[in-house]
């Protein structure tokens, strides 16, 4: 291969690397809760315009501990509320809270903020 088919067998595949990236990887913005060392499992949750992530994937019957962090003045994401599990939190700026909730059944279950505006889900498996 010359220079000029190198260079564009590498644009090439780093197009295909973002479209599988941009379309597949980023817009599902799925994250699975990890084991963490209490065996529990565990997801950071960045406040920020939304939830980062906004699907999380867990157990069912496995505790999972959702750690909120507030990262906006805004205070639109001041609470979070799961009204599956009659849960909600206050979420002071930059503070990290802990949720813990228990799925027992597999399927989907929302989260969102106190208006109702950022809106979240926990997939359960
Ligand atoms: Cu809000």
């Amino acid at each position: 291969m010359n220079t000029t088919q190198i260079v564009v067998t590498v644009a090439g595949f780093s197009l295909i690397a973002w479209i599988v990236w941009y379309f597949w990887l980023w817009k599902g913005e799925s994250v699975a809760a990890q084991t963490g060392t209490g065996g529990i499992l565990e997801i950071d949750v960045t406040v920020k315009g939304g939830y980062q992530p906004a699907t999380i994937v867990a157990k069912a019957g496995q505790l999972l501990r959702l750690n909120f962090t507030r990262r906006e003045a805004s205070t639109c994401g001041e609470e979070v509320v799961l009204p599956e599990f009659g849960k909600r939190a206050h979420l002071p700026e930059n503070q990290t809270v802990p949720v813990e909730v228990i799925p027992e059944k597999p399927g989907e279950y929302e989260f969102t903020c106190g208006m109702n505006m950022y809106r979240g889900k926990i997939v359960v498996e």
